[in-house]
């Protein structure tokens, strides 16, 4: 109730309904996402429940407008409750060789280069607040190498290999950061993943989204730990 809570990747799928979810707790949602209708919609949404957001339309690969948005929530409220870093591109599955380097780099850029940015930008806010929680959305795709898949995988591994370095810097202090493994889940990126697979059979975003919002709890004791859901439960980082 009353917590700051960001959410990347807000304009769509899990990070949507993860804003929901949370803003449904009372969380002042930042929603940040490329488009603008999404949004928009999300907003609305979150206005129904009674709570309130604020729209941060930008493209994360840009790093500079990343620290621009830590300095307005500086200046703002003055810390950070909450980051929901989901925002993610599958890019094209297809051989490595392939895959144009602009691509390559583009997918980085937003897996990886982003989150940096972002834990750049956000440790002093997270840590001003009485018990910021952060969680990293990854994908089982890290831990399998599977062929097509190179890039993404990549990107994937990067991030859980950053973020648990981090988690152990920051082990002593009141933050806590989780890695989460959503595994197939309803959304256009899983649809452009797996064409013909029939997504009556997966779960909703809405259903995975009260898993995510639980690891950014404050009495979320876990600290640099993996959820995954597909074996349902943690491990270590
Ligand atoms: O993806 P999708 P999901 N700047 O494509 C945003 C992981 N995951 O919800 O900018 C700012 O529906 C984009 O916003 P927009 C996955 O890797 C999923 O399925 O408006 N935002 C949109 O809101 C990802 O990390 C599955 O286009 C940017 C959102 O990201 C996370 O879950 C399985 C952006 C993507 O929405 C959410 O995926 C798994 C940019 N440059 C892991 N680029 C699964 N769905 O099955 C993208 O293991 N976004």
């Amino acid at each position: 109730q009353g917590k700051v809570v960001l959410v990347t990747g807000a304009s769509r799928g899990i990070g949507y309904a993860s804003a929901l979810e949370a803003a449904r707790r009372g969380a002042h949602i930042i929603a940040v996402g490329r488009t603008v209708g999404g949004l928009e919609e999300l907003d609305d949404e979150i206005q129904e429940l009674g709570s309130a957001s604020t729209l941060v339309p930008l493209d994360i690969s840009d790093g500079d407008a990343i620290d621009r948005l830590g300095a307005a929530i500086f200046e703002r409220w003055g810390l950070l409750d909450g980051l929901i870093a989901n925002a993610g591109l599958l890019g094209t599955l297809s051989p490595l060789p392939h895959i144009k380097p602009q691509e390559f780099e583009n997918v980085l850029r937003v897996n990886v280069t982003a989150n940096f940015r972002l834990v750049r930008s956000l440790d002093l806010l997270l840590r001003q607040a009485d018990a910021g929680r952060a969680v990293f959305i990854s994908s089982s795709a890290a831990k399998s190498a599977r062929p097509y898949w190179g890039l993404y995988a990549a990107s994937k591994a990067a991030l859980d290999a950053m973020i648990k370095s981090y988690a152990g810097e920051i082990a002593q202090s009141s933050v806590k950061v989780n890695v989460f493994y959503p595994g197939a889940v309803r959304t256009a990126m899983r649809k452009k993943a797996m064409p013909g697979e029939n997504p009556e059979t997966l779960p909703t975003p809405a259903e995975i989204a009260p898993k995510i919002v639980d690891l950014i709890k404050p009495s979320t004791s876990e600290n640099g730990r993996l959820f995954d859901i597909q074996n349902n439960g943690f491990s270590d980082l």
